[in-house]
């Protein structure tokens, strides 16, 4: 580990967003117990030494004041007492057994798994899920990228992902990449699109963002209306004759029925309905359909917005009709180490028609499962009943939903009437608050850890950080925990695992081949091999990288479904071998390992359709476009919420819950509402200036920021604020509102049930 008086750098990641930039960090500080400096990696093969101004700020997420310690049980008065780890793992592990035992594992519900940077801790979760036979689970994911990942399902059956760094025409939608990143380079790639006068930026978003600000076309788009604007682009498209004919008859089905649905469509009065001139929009639509390469990239301003699903097929359908996929700088098809990322299992199989036949539902409320994930927003329904399926308990890893889900009075109510509540966390949370048990892990920069967010093409990356600093106080990696849970349920006698402890002290290739003769003689065992691997390799790998086992198996199966991925980015070997020279090269690689070139040719291979085509029709979509002709606006206006709030805007010093000291933040404009001078005079509101904002769900004092960005009628707050976090005198205070007392459960996509967090009716109050 660091050597800190020598001033070494060593290699980590940032974990404050999806990107994860390959990051350098010095130790030291009080008690040598500091991230003391940070500088981008230059040697990361995906981010190239970027950072944005925030992986600056890291050390306030490891060193915050409320970081846990120690495991903690809650006492009957609801405070918590400080206790061992074998009582907690044995308490833990008999409670959930029994629950299991008495109801079914299918009432033991898993929420989380990793958050922006760890997904390596959560994916040891697997055997324990095997060993309590659950079923039902959720993450982040149920309540913004469902409705897109059912979507890729239907037109792709493979996980896709826009081009944008290289692509002409750049669409950017729902999405403020100046501020959130989330993929590559995201301030440096805006700026050369803006630079370079053969390309075109297009950006569409009700608020002249700070990557509006650099568009060529800023559609402001009226919050809630994207549907119209997305359909008068495809229409204005279709009926200026720009789609590739060809191209079509080679590749996709279903344009036809979508010709059909978008012939007709009035593409001035969609457009003026959007709020947008329908010249402009008639631009911004040809710059699309006329350039060589185009590709999007869509985030929770549309996700979140009303339509959710509807948005997504039809930002992917203005890509397709325009042919943008299977050639370099469009749309691309991701070849994943893990994955695929979003499995498409729960998408059921199409009729004629183009309809979906079956899917999986929910055990108590029926709605609809993508890629394994029950919608958040129907889980505290899923608990608050009578229901003889409803959850009992429930296990929350790296997740503060107490927080971050909408409603958070429904939530703190559907954890309390669980008969268990565990929580694995490394700081004392909204959410960790509300459990019978706290189990407390070293933080990123203390473990080894890695994400499965590697979004790249055609060489795709995968980043393992070996850790910089020393854990802090009685806590357990998660695999560890995981380890001990799966030890104190018993499934599998220590003496079976044995050899292939002794196996590994010979090396990765003895055990190796020893794994996979115990694999063979053991069929039945493969649900715990995370487990197995945890508990038998550490030999083999380096010191205290024990949660690097089940690279094992992962490089395994990824070696087999994509050799020719990984061959193509240099590894070599026969047979087992070559698996293990990229299990090797990510042990080694402290800077992340590109473990997949790829060929644009292979493009229409990797979709999971049988006829290798694109599906245009997806004709539950289709019907929703036809809806869109009663001009109705899907959550109605109502007299006394004249405004249409934004809850949760990313700004410079916001990063979800992950950094709980306010102190990080050097300005207040991360935590002020954003308002319209003009809206906020006519309120009798000042600058800087106090405020009630009322919603149905709740109300709460804001600061308000005057900001002539915003649309009139529009409010805008950050998220990840109005966290409970100790000041000097070790009391809890508040800054900023948690936006989550605002939201609502019903306020969502009637498909996937994604919450409509950008578009909550509101009011606006002096004080
Ligand atoms: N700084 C920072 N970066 C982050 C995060 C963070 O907390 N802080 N979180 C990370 C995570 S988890 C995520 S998912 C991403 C999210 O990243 P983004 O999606 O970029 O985040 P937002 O700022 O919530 O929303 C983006 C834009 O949507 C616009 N918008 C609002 N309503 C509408 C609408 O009706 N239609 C359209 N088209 N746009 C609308 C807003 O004006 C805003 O500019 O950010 C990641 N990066
Ligand atoms: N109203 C509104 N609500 C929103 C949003 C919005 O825009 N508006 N944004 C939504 C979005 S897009 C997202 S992704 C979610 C995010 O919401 P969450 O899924 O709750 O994610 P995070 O805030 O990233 O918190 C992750 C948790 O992991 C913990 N943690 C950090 N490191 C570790 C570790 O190494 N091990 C363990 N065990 N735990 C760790 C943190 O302390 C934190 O409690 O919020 C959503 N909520
Ligand atoms: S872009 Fe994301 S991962 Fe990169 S430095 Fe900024 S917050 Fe960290
Ligand atoms: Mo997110």
């Amino acid at each position: 580990m660091a050597d800190a008086a020598k001033g070494e750098w060593l290699s980590t990641a940032c974990n404050l967003c999806y990107a994860n930039c390959g990051i350098q960090v010095q130790v030291g500080g009080e008690g040598d117990r500091h991230i003391t400096r940070v500088k981008g990696d230059k040697n990361h093969p995906a981010s190239r030494g970027y950072t944005c101004n925030k992986a600056l700020q890291i050390d306030y997420y490891v060193n915050g004041k409320d970081r846990l310690t120690s495991p903690l049980r809650r006492r009957d008065d609801g405070t918590f007492e400080e206790i061992d780890w074998d009582t907690a793992i044995t308490e833990v592990a008999t409670k959930m057994a029994a629950i299991r035992d008495e109801h079914g594992g299918d009432k033991i519900f898993r929420y989380g798994g990793g958050g922006q940077g760890n997904h390596l801790g959560g994916a040891y979760f697997s055997s324990v899920r095997a060993a309590l036979g659950m079923k039902y689970q959720t993450n982040a994911l149920a309540q913004e990228k469902t409705g897109m990942a059912w979507v890729m399902g239907r037109m792709f059956g493979a996980n896709v992902h826009g081009e944008v760094h290289d692509a002409q025409a750049v669409v950017i939608i729902g999405k403020n990449p100046w501020q959130s990143n989330g993929y590559q380079r995201a301030r440096v790639m805006i700026r050369q699109i803006a630079k370079d006068e053969n390309r075109s930026l297009i950006v569409i978003d009700p608020r002249r963002s700070e990557s509006a600000e650099f568009a060529d076309y800023h559609l402001a788009v009226k919050p809630g209306r994207d549907s119209w604007c997305l359909s008068a682009m495809i229409a204005h498209i279709i009926q200026s004759d720009l789609v590739p004919e060809d191209w079509h008859a080679e590749h996709t089905s279903g344009l036809e029925a979508v010709r059909k649905r978008f012939a007709d469509i009035d593409v001035d009065a969609y457009a003026e309905y959007a709020g947008i001139e329908p010249a402009l929009l008639k631009e911004a639509a040809e710059a699309v359909g006329k350039a060589e390469t185009a590709a999007s990239y869509e985030d929770i301003g549309l996700q979140m917005a009303p339509h959710s699903t509807l948005n997504s097929y039809l930002n992917n359908l203005l890509m397709m009709v325009t042919g943008n996929f299977g050639k370099l700088h469009t749309m691309a098809p991701l070849t994943q180490l893990v994955g695929p990322f979003f499995g498409f299992d729960d998408v059921g199989e199409e009729d004629e028609d183009g309809y979906e036949q079956d899917y999986r539902k929910s055990p108590v409320t029926g709605a609809r499962i993508v890629s394994g994930l029950v919608p958040c927003n129907t889980v505290p329904d899923e608990i608050l009943t009578d229901h003889p399926n409803r959850y009992r308990a429930m296990w929350i890893e790296s997740g503060n939903p107490a927080h971050s889900m909408a409603d958070s009075t429904k939530w703190r109510e559907a954890l309390r009437a669980l008969d268990l509540v565990v929580v694995m966390d490394v700081a004392m949370t909204e959410t960790a608050r509300e459990a019978h048990y706290v189990l407390p892990s070293p933080s990123q920069y203390e473990k080894w850890e890695a994400t499965f967010f590697n979004f790249e093409f055609p060489k795709n990356v995968h980043h393992l950080r070996p850790p910089v600093l020393k854990p802090v106080g009685n806590v357990l990696p998660e695999p560890e925990i995981h380890a001990r849970i799966m030890d104190a349920l018993g499934v599998i006698d220590p003496a079976e695992l044995a050899p292939l402890k002794k196996a590994a002290k010979n090396g990765l290739k003895a055990y190796s081949a020893a794994a996979m003769e115990y694999l063979g003689a053991n069929p039945g065992s493969f649900k715990y091999l995370s487990y197995i691997l945890y508990r038998t390799m550490g030999a083999a790998l380096p010191e205290g990288a024990e949660a690097a086992a089940l690279y094992w198996g992962a490089t395994q199966r990824y070696a087999m479904a994509h050799e020719k991925s990984l061959r193509q980015a240099g590894f070599e070997g026969d047979g087992p071998e070559l698996a293990l020279n990229l299990f090797k090269a990510i042990l080694e690689g402290h800077s992340g390992v590109v473990f997949a070139e790829d060929n644009i040719e292979d493009s229409f291979e990797k979709l999971r359709h049988a006829d290798n085509r694109i599906h245009l029709n997806v004709a539950e979509m289709l019907d929703e476009v036809d809806g869109l002709s009663d001009m109705q606006d899907l959550v109605e206006a109502q007299d006394d919420y004249d405004f249409v709030l934004a809850a949760g805007e990313r700004r410079s010093y916001t990063a979800n819950t992950i950094i709980r000291d306010p102190e990080w933040r050097k300005s207040n404009d991360a935590i002020s509402m954003a308002v319209h001078p003009d809206d906020a005079i006519g309120a009798g509101i000042k600058d800087g200036g106090k405020a009630k904002v009322v919603t149905k769900a709740g109300e709460a004092e804001v600061l308000v920021a005057y900001d002539d960005r915003m649309r009139q009628g529009t409010l805008s707050l950050p998220n990840g604020l109005g966290l409970l976090y100790p000041n000097a005198q070790g009391k809890d205070e508040l800054q900023g509102v948690s936006v989550n007392e605002l939201t609502s459960l019903a306020n969502k996509d009637k498909f996937f049930g994604t919450p409509h967090h950008k578009f909550v009716p509101a009011r606006l109050e002096a004080m």
